[in-house]
């Protein structure tokens, strides 16, 4: 049965560490299979559009998402390689490593990401908005980077709008 890991806050040393690629032998056996349950479980638990493993002290690349939009599944990515498409735009960003905070901060419009699903086949994420930030804002966990490294005006969640950054 999938549980609830607890997640890392800023402070704890595997948030900074460059996580180490999967074999993708082990992609099959049942420990990695628990390890994407928990991922999904704390996820929405948190509740959070997206987790990566160095967040539950895995220091290991891979990070699932759910943005909730008709467009896209759910989704876990290993050994993923991004793409920064587009022009770049300043967005409000959360982290549920940094509780409470938001800020803003320059990302690319477009993303796109590839690398092995839950049965070390390959599988490509492209899209724009949440979902494209969503991808970037993984790929920095996956380098020891956190959004408060580079953001501006980190402040305390207090608007409505904010808070839903904060928290998802
Ligand atoms: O749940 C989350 N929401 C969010 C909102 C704006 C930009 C990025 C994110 S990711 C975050 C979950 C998280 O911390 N993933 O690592
Ligand atoms: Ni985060």
């Amino acid at each position: 049965m999938p549980y609830i890991r607890e997640i890392l806050t800023d402070g704890h040393p595997t948030l900074r560490r460059v996580a180490k690629r999967v074999n993708p032998k082990e992609i099959r056996e049942p420990l990695f299979q628990q390890l994407i349950d928990d991922m999904f479980e704390t996820m929405y638990a948190a509740p959070g559009v997206g987790l990566a493993a160095p967040q539950i002290n895995v220091s290991k690349r891979l990070f699932v998402m759910d943005v909730h939009d008709d467009e896209h599944e759910p989704a876990v990515v290993i050994n993923p390689k991004i793409e920064e498409l587009g022009e770049e735009i300043e967005l409000r960003e959360g982290c549920l490593s940094v509780p409470g905070l938001v800020g803003e901060i320059v990302r690319f419009k477009r993303a796109a990401v590839s690398g092995l699903d839950r049965h070390g086949e390959k599988i490509r994420i492209e899209g724009e908005g949440l979902l494209a930030q969503c991808l970037q804002h993984e790929i920095d966990h996956l380098n020891g980077a956190l959004y408060i490294d580079r953001a501006k005006n980190l402040r305390p969640a207090v608007t409505d709008e904010e808070k839903e950054t904060a928290e998802a």
